[in-house]
């Protein structure tokens, strides 16, 4: 009998894993943005800085387009709050614009003003 107890036990525990699982996985959505990025360094800037935010999960920067993709949690954050990262690393996103102070700090060749690359 209490063999059965601890069977029903470990089968509902199991059953609530998978349900958990299942909830987990839908809860991701991607996201495009306008970015500011110019060149490769700007790439490398947002994908790694990014990556620290809670929430994200993958980013993939298209130079060409300056358009970075975002796979995000949105239990865990708003593409307002990505806009809002990415203004803090020094890069327009969308109609954020770049914080001035990280934009300062960005290497020459990432400014938008000299994006003659
Ligand atoms: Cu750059």
């Amino acid at each position: 009998m209490k063999n059965l107890k601890k069977t029903i036990l470990v089968n509902i525990l199991v059953i609530f894993a998978f349900t958990t699982n299942a909830q987990e996985n839908q809860k991701i959505a991607e996201i495009k943005i306008k970015t500011s990025a110019v060149c490769n360094m700007c790439k490398e800037t947002l994908e790694s800085n990014l990556a620290f935010e809670k929430g994200i999960k993958k980013t993939e920067l298209e130079v060409k387009s300056s358009i970075i993709t975002v796979t995000y949690n949105p239990q865990k954050i708003t593409p307002e709050k990505i806009r809002k990262a990415i203004s803090k690393l020094g890069y327009d996103a969308d109609e954020v614009p770049a914080d001035p102070k990280a934009y300062e700090k960005l290497s020459s060749c990432c400014k938008k003003e000299n994006a003659a690359h």
